[in-house]
């Protein structure tokens, strides 16, 4: 067989198996070996040395001829075969349009801190700034500017986790009236605030009690506010919170830096007064803690008590929002269990 006919029956043998060939992997064989450094082609060209010189121009551009086709037929082969491996893979991929979404989970505001905001709403809209102060606290303001020296018996009221001497975490958000009260310029007009944060006291954690917990401290401090403005002002705030038929009660109470003080009740929103065990059958639900701003805490704080006076309030968001969704434990709010939290996505 001549050199030329060796090189016809490799093409048309090739071509056959290229033909034959459906995955990728035993094409890419068949260019090695046909078209390889050991291949037959190449073969054919070593053997070039023994033909006569003239026909050596003839055989060798027959078989580069044949090398080009075979190159050719195997990479529109490749190219085909490519093109149904992409297609295969697309149809295995193809997404169901009918399937229900992946669910990512989202997270809430935490359920006291919507209590917080919503308190904080109604007293803005009452024309109230609302102003933060620190949780470390001084002694000073904590306790000395609000009317508790050192070794005086009601700091037992408040159990504290002290820092140093003069240093702790604020066991209530009282101190803050201190600090905005020593800075407001009356000429600009009377001074409303309320101040939302974190306290901490030594309490021992059970269902009511907790070592950290949060307050809502308000204060007007004008001339001539009167009991009547608190009482009104805890009226409206009660009415907006748990309901327009909702009544408010003082009850006389004491707290060192208010004077007179006094505990503020709420009707019970569950059973209008009636009694019921959310209000122990008293028909009545003790809300804050609140009076008149201490002459004495004025005057530390450079206002004179003879031409102004004020109100002041601290309440418990803990314990509103125990109250209004049934929470019996106040322990709940603080173990970051996401099962408790998400109860309250909708509020
Ligand atoms: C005070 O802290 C006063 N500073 C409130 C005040 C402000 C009175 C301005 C007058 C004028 P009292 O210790 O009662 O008061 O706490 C206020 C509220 O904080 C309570 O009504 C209660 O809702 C909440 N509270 C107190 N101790 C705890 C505790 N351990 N865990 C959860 N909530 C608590």
């Amino acid at each position: 067989m001549t050199l030329e006919e060796q090189l016809e029956n490799l093409e048309e043998e090739t071509m056959e198996k290229i033909s034959n060939t459906s995955d990728l992997d035993s094409l890419n064989n068949i260019r090695v070996k046909t078209l390889g450094k050991k291949g037959p082609i190449t073969e054919v060209l070593r053997g070039m040395k023994d033909l006569a010189p003239e026909d050596r121009p003839k055989v060798g551009s027959f078989a580069n001829q044949v090398r080009n086709h075979l190159t050719q037929q195997i990479e529109k082969k490749r190219a085909k075969l490519e093109e149904e491996a992409l297609n295969q893979a697309l149809a295995e991929e193809s997404i169901d349009v009918t399937l229900p979404g992946k669910q990512i989970p989202q997270g809430t505001r935490h359920i006291l801190t919507k209590i917080v905001e919503e308190i904080e709403d109604i007293f803005v809209g009452m024309g109230y700034q609302i102003i933060e102060g620190p949780e470390v606290e001084q002694d000073h303001y904590n306790f000395e500017r609000m009317n508790i020296p050192k070794n005086h018996p009601a700091r037992d009221m408040q159990d504290t986790f002290y820092i140093s001497d003069e240093l702790l975490i604020r066991t209530h958000t009282s101190p803050v009236q201190a600090r905005t009260m020593e800075k407001h310029d009356f000429s600009k007009g009377p001074l409303r605030m309320i101040s939302p944060g974190k306290v901490f006291r030594r309490d021992t954690d059970d269902a009511t009690h907790s070592h950290q917990f949060h307050q809502i401290e308000g204060l007007v401090v004008d001339k001539h506010i009167t009991m009547g403005d608190l009482k009104g002002t805890l009226e409206e705030l009660m009415k907006k919170m748990f309901g327009e038929d909702r009544e408010v009660r003082l009850r006389p109470s004491y707290f060192p830096f208010t004077e007179p003080s006094v505990e503020a009740d709420v009707s019970c929103f569950k059973c209008g007064g009636k009694g019921c065990s959310v209000c122990k059958h008293s028909g009545w639900i003790e809300i804050l803690g609140s009076g008149m701003v201490h002459p004495d805490v004025l005057e530390m704080s450079g206002i004179d008590p003879k031409e102004y006076s004020g109100f002041a309030f601290g309440l418990g968001p803990d314990r509103i929002a125990m109250l209004r969704y049934g929470v019996e434990d106040i322990r709940s709010f603080y173990l970051n269990d996401t099962r408790f939290i998400d109860q309250f996505k909708g509020e």
